[in-house]
């Protein structure tokens, strides 16, 4: 475990080069295989527009939005259960979320060119005590994080491939987003784009 001594932004603790390359590309041939099973896909939102982030899951849940709202479900929209949560990706949150619960849900997101998420903040979970953690992988993204009001002020940092930030107490309700992606910035990936996997538990 490299950089013990998280940054703090904001209440979430940011682990700057968590993961060394060779971790990188492990964690990325597991995510190929979670979307090999369960293909990604285009949330619609509540408001009928399909959002820039493709998404798919894995774990007992997956995260899910449609013009119903947002929620999680135990099925893939094509109606298959998701695939198990990979032991690598485990093994980051048993490292850094010790004494918690294991997580439901490993989310996967991931960004082309143009996708940037709103500022939002997380709450189909049950309960928020227990901690967020995300996982970045590619091309370099511009993260935002605020307070409990859509209009607190932000802060942002650039996330990096193999950065992961644990997102805990009073931090854990905080509005957040994704601005933009720094098309290109990373050659992890076979083609341009950004992979954010977020660990949660759900109920
Ligand atoms: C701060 N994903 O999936 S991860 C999401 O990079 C989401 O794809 C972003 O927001 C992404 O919901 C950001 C970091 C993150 C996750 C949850 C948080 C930051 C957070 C919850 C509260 C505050
Ligand atoms: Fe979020």
């Amino acid at each position: 475990m490299t950089n013990v001594t998280p940054l703090n932004l904001k209440g979430c603790h940011v682990y700057k080069g968590y993961l060394n390359k060779d971790a990188q590309v492990h964690l990325l041939q597991d995510v190929r295989e979670i979307v090999a099973q369960a293909p990604l896909f285009s949330p619609i939102t509540p408001w009928g527009k399909p959002m820039s982030v493709q998404m798919t899951s894995a774990g007992k849940y997956g995260w899910y939005s449609d013009r119903s709202g947002y929620r999680y479900s135990e099925k893939h929209p094509r109606g298959t259960k998701w695939p198990a949560i990979p032991v690598s990706i485990m093994e980051i949150w048993r490292d850094i979320c010790t004494n918690f619960p294991d997580p439901h849900c490993c989310l996967v997101n991931f960004y082309k060119e143009s996708a940037k998420m709103g500022m939002h903040q997380d709450k189909n979970e049950q309960d928020y005590t227990y901690p967020v953690l995300s996982i970045s992988l590619g091309d370099d993204a511009l993260f935002r994080v605020g307070g409990l009001n859509r209009n607190d002020p932000t802060e942002s940092l650039w996330l990096s491939s193999g950065d992961v930030v644990v997102i805990g107490g009073e931090s854990r309700l905080a509005y957040h987003g994704i601005d933009r992606v720094k098309h290109g910035s990373s050659q992890l990936l076979k083609a341009a784009g950004r992979i954010n996997l977020t660990l949660r538990v759900v109920d």
